[in-house]
């Protein structure tokens, strides 16, 4: 079943290394075929060249719009030589059949990206060159199809190996990736046209994710799994292994929580199963780190850390007093990366571009397909801040209850956050009431020695009823903040005053499902 080749089809809009294929196959006795640019390239490096046009018989019409679309191409592309009839039709209009098809297409997403205007975007919509591909990779029995530079070398490999031929194995793959690629790039026009018609939610929810990568196994050793994106335009991983499913969704969390914490202060956050289990700011990383991790000294064990500044070797070694399995900064100092470098099972990951975070919309899957939602705008817009109660908050209090707040939004619901002079000093999460979550914090500050005194309290919702206000209150809280917006609003505030704490209602919710 191996295919051998005696004509290939070249037209890349990428030259990158073509000329080197070309040479390969001519030099292996390969007829070169090719469209206008590509013919040029193979021209110039000193290569016999059939130009496309000579086979057609007409000349590239419409600035290149028609350059392929002609049965002398198509009919080439999709003749079976072992049907007769196909060959008998092929023979009569003087065409032959082409084996190796080399094609990689206009650019349209790198277009878009340079925020280049409509006309110029359409114009690179490639017709041609995905028409050659889907026929070629159709064909599989008879025709091998490329679609990137990166597949050469791959390729010439192969076809050394193989005497000259291609494996159908190997074209089998490379037929997958020829649809997968047309796919993806038509995805990506019908998002573009789908921006254009209306501003609000993509039609296409297929996302544009032209890259994935398979990943080890999914959240446990039996579950198959890979990641799409372009994490790599975000992060950097300057040491250890392959980043794994939950690595990825602890990366994620950080990076979520980095978003609030960014222009703060020198912060650090301890995460574990993407919950913050330690967040303080100080006036140096290593107190930032130390003041975390006193939080809740037992669940930061094989967790993430992230610091919101370069790290120095001081915290590093701070940091590496415990087992930490991922550890994430804007910049390591060289002494710091020495240091933790020498753990083999350990991640060290940069953030390179942060802004690439902020995309428009944030999706998660569910039955029968996916839900998109923005993304949750940073907590610390006071603008609608409001100050319910007789007591009003102290500059400190405020200071207070603004780091609980940008806390509580990245803990799972119900969420409640005890914090007091810029470090988390409870932290209750996920339980389905929220006096549970309320009595949560409260049994994790004592179980960790912090007295609650004066403390600030955050929750991510409002308190249905006066219950969590009252336990707060005699946990010692000196203030709470919270959305507000409950039918019971009065009661809670009526509690809040009873208990002569001063409360803030934020207007703003941070439910996190
Ligand atoms: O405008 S097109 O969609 N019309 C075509 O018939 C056609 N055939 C090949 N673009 C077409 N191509 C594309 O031209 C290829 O996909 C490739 O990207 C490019 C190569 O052109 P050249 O060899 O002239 O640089």
């Amino acid at each position: 079943k191996n295919l051998s080749v005696k004509r290939a089809l070249l037209s890349v809009f990428d030259k990158t290394g073509i000329a080197e294929l070309g040479t390969f196959l001519h030099e292996h006795g390969v007829e070169l075929i090719s469209t206008g640019g590509t013919s040029k390239v193979l021209e110039d490096a000193g290569l016999p060249v059939t130009s496309v046009d000579s086979l057609t018989g007409f000349p590239e019409m419409m600035d290149g719009r028609v350059k392929t679309l002609h049965p002398a191409v198509h009919g080439a592309l999709l003749s079976r030589p072992n049907v007769e009839a196909d060959m008998a039709s092929l023979s009569e209009l003087g065409y032959a059949p082409i084996e190796l098809l080399v094609v990689n297409l206009y650019p349209f997403s790198e277009t878009v990206a340079e925020s280049s205007g409509f006309e110029t975007c359409i114009e690179n919509i490639d017709i041609g060159g995905p028409a050659m591909l889907r026929a070629g990779a159709k064909n599989i029995d008879h025709v091998c199809v490329l679609t990137s530079s990166d597949q050469y070398s791959a390729f010439m490999q192969e076809f050394k190996e193989q005497d000259a031929t291609v494996r159908y194995k190997y074209r089998l793959r490379m037929a997958q990736h020829a649809f997968q690629h047309t796919s993806i790039y038509d995805t990506a026009v019908a998002m573009y046209l789908s921006k254009e018609i209306k501003s609000g939610f993509p039609d296409v929810l297929n996302l544009q994710l032209p890259k994935f990568a398979p990943l080890r196994y999914g959240e446990n050793p039996h579950q198959a799994a890979a990641v799409y994106g372009n994490q790599g335009d975000i992060i950097e991983v300057l040491h250890g292994k392959q980043l794994s499913y939950n690595n990825l969704l602890d990366v994620d969390a950080a990076l979520n929580l980095f978003r609030d914490f960014q222009h703060d202060e020198p912060t650090c956050a301890i995460i574990k199963h993407t919950l913050p289990c330690g967040v303080s700011t100080r006036a140096s990383l290593k107190e930032a780190w130390e003041a975390a991790f006193a939080t809740d000294t037992i669940s930061p064990f094989g967790g993430i850390v992230l610091v919101n500044q370069p790290l120095d070797a001081e915290t590093a070694q701070a940091i590496d007093t415990i087992f930490t399995e991922i550890i994430i900064a804007r910049a390591f100092s060289e002494a710091a990366l020495e240091l933790l470098s020498q753990k083999a099972n350990r991640r060290l990951v940069k953030i390179k571009n942060f802004s690439a975070t902020e995309s428009r919309y944030a999706y998660r899957s569910i039955f029968g397909g996916m839900l998109c939602q923005q993304p949750d705008a940073v907590a610390t817009d006071t603008r609608n801040f409001q100050v319910v109660t007789h007591k009003t908050p102290t500059d400190q209090q405020m200071a207070d209850m603004l780091f609980a707040w940008k806390v509580v939004k990245r803990v799972n619901s119900n969420a409640i956050v005890f914090g007091r002079d810029q470090q988390t000093l409870g932290i209750g999460s996920g339980q389905p009431s929220r006096l549970d979550s309320s009595e949560f914090a409260i049994a994790k500050a004592a179980k960790f020695g912090h007295d609650l005194k004066g403390a600030a309290v955050a929750s991510d919702a409002f308190f249905p009823f006066r219950d969590g206000i009252d336990a707060s209150a005699k946990a010692g809280a000196g203030c709470i903040i919270q959305p507000g917006g409950s039918i019971r609003d009065q009661e809670v505030i009526d509690a809040a005053n009873e208990h002569g704490i001063c409360m803030i209602f934020t207007g703003r919710r941070h439910f996190k499902h």
